[in-house]
């Protein structure tokens, strides 16, 4: 039989300087940890998304995992704990050249009575020597039961292809959350789906469940031109919506494209070419929790 898809969530906690931009950077293929300067557009930061054949994982940040317990808040705790539990595979990255620290005590502390699978990724294994690989996987067993111990170098690449295979053995079958050549989620991007979503609400009223979301295809500046060229998919859970979301003769869709298009035009300075597409997407739902805390809406 014919594997299906898999997608899921993947959060990297660690200390600071243990390796997780640059492994994001390795695994992403280009530069994406500037995202880190920008301000926050929702509690837990889309870092990057790996899309493959069989799978697309969803690197995200959990806040607050990387500072020391005496600075967070029991909001910020909570935040943690509940990122944790909506995951499907919590990376926890440590660093090889140093002994365990206080900081790491704290993060498996957290980590303590989840049940989402934690594994445990020992980073910069190019600057030990193998044989001390051993002392170094005994010392954090004996504080946690990971799911899976995966040494590795972010930077030289050693061991990474089966860090990835490993935690896609660990994801659920599931949708591709996004397209295949988005490898963040810029915050323009968030934003001009939330005026495309907010545009789809009003022009249907009550018709429409919330239950939609809006995934931004493409963000394109037409070179040489004032004008830039945004292609985006609403996704609804039935035919029916469909229907709706597009009205007669697609008056409906031509109404919301736009009062978007207007909107994103003041947001982006700048003339638009807004693209519209309606898709069935019939699981959707049933994910739609865990996606509210990405960024998405029901
Ligand atoms: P973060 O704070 O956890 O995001 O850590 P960074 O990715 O910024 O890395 C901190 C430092 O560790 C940088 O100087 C990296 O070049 C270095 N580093 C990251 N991964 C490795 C590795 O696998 N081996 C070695 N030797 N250095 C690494
Ligand atoms: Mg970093
Ligand atoms: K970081």
């Amino acid at each position: 039989m014919e594997s299906k898809f898999k997608s899921g969530f993947i959060s990297i906690i660690g200390r600071p300087n243990v390796g997780k931009s640059t492994f994001l950077n390795r695994v992403i293929g280009q530069k994406i940890a500037i995202m880190s300067d920008k301000p926050q557009t929702t509690r837990n930061k889309v870092q990057g998304v790996l899309t493959q054949d069989t799978s697309q994982m969803i690197f995200i940040d959990t806040p607050g995992m990387h500072k020391p317990k005496h600075k967070l808040g029991d909001f910020m705790m909570k935040v943690a704990k509940n990122t944790m539990k909506e995951v499907d595979v919590i990376m926890f990255m440590v660093n090889a050249t140093e002994p365990i620290g206080s900081g790491d005590k704290m993060i498996m502390e957290l980590l303590e009575g989840n049940q989402t699978p934690v594994f445990l990724v020992i980073n910069k294994i190019d600057e030990v020597h193998p044989d001390e690989l051993f002392g170094i996987i005994d010392s954090y067993k004996n504080e946690y039961k990971f799911a899976e111990i995966v040494p590795i170098s972010a930077l030289q690449g050693n061991n990474i292809d089966r860090l990835l295979s490993t935690i896609e053995s660990y994801l659920p079958e599931g949708p591709q959350y996004y397209p295949a050549d988005q490898v963040t989620d810029h915050p323009e991007r968030f934003i001009i789906s939330e005026l495309i979503r907010e545009k789809v609400l009003h022009v249907t009223r009550e018709e429409i469940p919330h239950s939609i979301a809006v995934v931004i295809e493409q963000i394109r500046k037409e070179e040489g031109k004032e004008l830039i060229n945004v292609s985006a998919t609403i996704v609804v859970e039935r035919d029916s919506q469909k229907g709706i979301v597009i009205g007669k003769r697609g008056a409906l869709l031509k109404d919301i494209g736009t009062k978007a298009r207007q909107d994103i035009e003041m947001l982006l300075g700048s003339k638009v070419f807004l693209e519209l597409w309606v898709k069935v997407q019939k699981d959707w739902r049933n994910k739609s929790n865990q996606l509210r805390d990405y960024g998405f809406r029901d």
